[in-house]
């Protein structure tokens, strides 16, 4: 088989590169491990920058983000019980919009799929060869049988797990990252979401998340030990300790609904760099990993193909190379600053478990300033919408 550009991984990175290639005129492959349905049915992110929305209305697949999503103007944050709204409207005239990342992925399958573009899901054996050439190319078994696709370029959207990454030469990328002391037990539920904003709580008993897939799915997030085991979280227990953190005053709105998926998720930050190797591109998880406190995953791997699908563009109608020789700073220049943002408000919200009293301080410190200045709030709001693109 032949293409302009294969791409390894259906998830929001591959499926929204190949869709943006398309509508200019450049043919792409997508070639999945998994099945369309296990794609499809991946819970994950949940909000999107006004940057993303924009992207996936100008390639046409906003049809039932139009209608599903929720605009959302601001986050409230509750410390102790005590709950605060921060409004990113009044403060930069920008909002986020509440559409999962199942359903983004499923809108551009339908798309890809109505449009006759290629998908070659439950792929086996994906490798890639031959990419300091100009002639790069994935292999892998369909069905029982062998398929070399040669192509001009190859994209590495196979999240972290992927294989694209570490079959770069040794020595040809550095890599960057921590871990944190904790994990995320994120709980999908058939419950009324307890306010119409996000709610980000930082308590004595940890760190918990309320959030919402629609009026009536709330997903909501626990701050859990590293080795955590989800057999010890029946539902009850989830609800009671979202409840708790929460707070008495707040947590009657709690609508414990039933709980229909539960995962436990490491956190991480991790970076590698550069994006490129040849004619192999990294992108989204691929490249680098932040902890979802900031809700940047996502909307990084959509900044990292828009960049990277104009470079291709660049050279399909010019022949030069010069905007791809760009693309890894420039997606690297907007990853390193969501890094630095999703790692400020994982530690600014978290309760880390050896944290000395003279800490403990500098952070209730941290936290007043950042609430009572219109400064930090400004500087808030502008990472969480997302920074502009360059
Ligand atoms: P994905 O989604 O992991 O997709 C990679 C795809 O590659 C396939 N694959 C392979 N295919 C072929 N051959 C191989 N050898 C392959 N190995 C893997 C995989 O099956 C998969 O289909 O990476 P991508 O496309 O870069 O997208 C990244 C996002 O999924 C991720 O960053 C976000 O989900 C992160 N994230 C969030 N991001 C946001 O922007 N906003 C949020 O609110 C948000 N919340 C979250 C999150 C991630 C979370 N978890 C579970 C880590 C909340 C959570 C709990
Ligand atoms: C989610 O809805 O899954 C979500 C929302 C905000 C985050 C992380 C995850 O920061």
């Amino acid at each position: 088989m032949r293409t302009q550009v294969g791409i390894v991984g259906s998830g929001p990175a591959g499926l929204l590169l190949a869709e943006i290639l398309r509508c200019n005129g450049i043919d792409a492959v997508i070639v999945e491990c998994k099945s369309r349905a296990y794609v499809e049915g991946r819970i994950r992110a949940g909000v999107l920058e006004q940057g993303t929305v924009d992207l996936l209305r100008e390639i046409g697949v906003a049809h039932r983000l139009e209608q599903e999503g929720l605009v959302h103007d601001g986050v409230d944050i509750c410390l102790d019980g005590d709950r605060h709204h921060i409004n990113f409207r009044e403060l930069i005239g920008k909002t986020v919009v509440i559409y999962g990342q199942t359903e983004i992925t499923k809108d551009l399958i339908q798309a890809r799929l109505a449009a006759g573009g290629n998908i070659l899901f439950d792929a086996g054996e994906v490798s890639v060869h031959n990419l300091d050439t100009d002639k790069p190319s994935i292999n892998c078994v369909i069905n029982g049988s062998r398929l070399r696709i040669d192509c001009d370029f190859i994209a590495g959207c196979d999240g972290f797990h992927g294989i694209c990454r570490d079959s770069l030469p040794a020595g040809q990328i550095k890599t960057f990252g921590q871990t944190y002391p904790f994990a995320w037990l994120g709980a999908l539920a058939e419950s009324v979401p307890p306010s119409k904003q996000l709610i980000y709580v930082r308590s004595s008993r940890g760190f918990a998340l309320f959030s919402m897939r629609s009026r009536t799915i709330s997903r909501n997030y626990l701050q859990v030990g590293p080795d955590e085991d989800i057999g010890q979280w029946p539902d009850e227990r989830i609800w009671q300790e979202l409840a708790q953190r929460l707070g008495e005053e707040h947590s009657a709105c709690i609508d414990a609904g039933r709980i229909v998926e539960k995962s436990i998720t490491q956190m991480r930050s991790f970076v590698a760099q550069p994006m490129r190797h040849g004619r192999l591109f990294l992108a989204g998880d691929a490249a680098h990993i932040v902890p979802p406190t900031g809700a940047k995953g996502l909307n990084l791997a959509a900044a990292d193909v828009r960049c990277l699908a104009g470079a291709l563009k660049q050279y399909y109608q010019s022949g030069s190379e010069d905007v791809l020789h760009k693309y890894s700073a420039t997606a690297l220049n907007r990853v390193w600053k969501a890094q630095r943002f999703s790692r400020w408000m994982t530690s600014l919200l978290h309760i880390y478990p050896a944290q000395q009293d003279f800490e403990n301080q500098i952070h209730q410190a941290e936290l007043d300033y950042v609430l009572s200045s219109k400064a930090a709030l400004t500087s808030f709001a502008e990472n969480y919408v997302g920074l502009p693109y360059h």
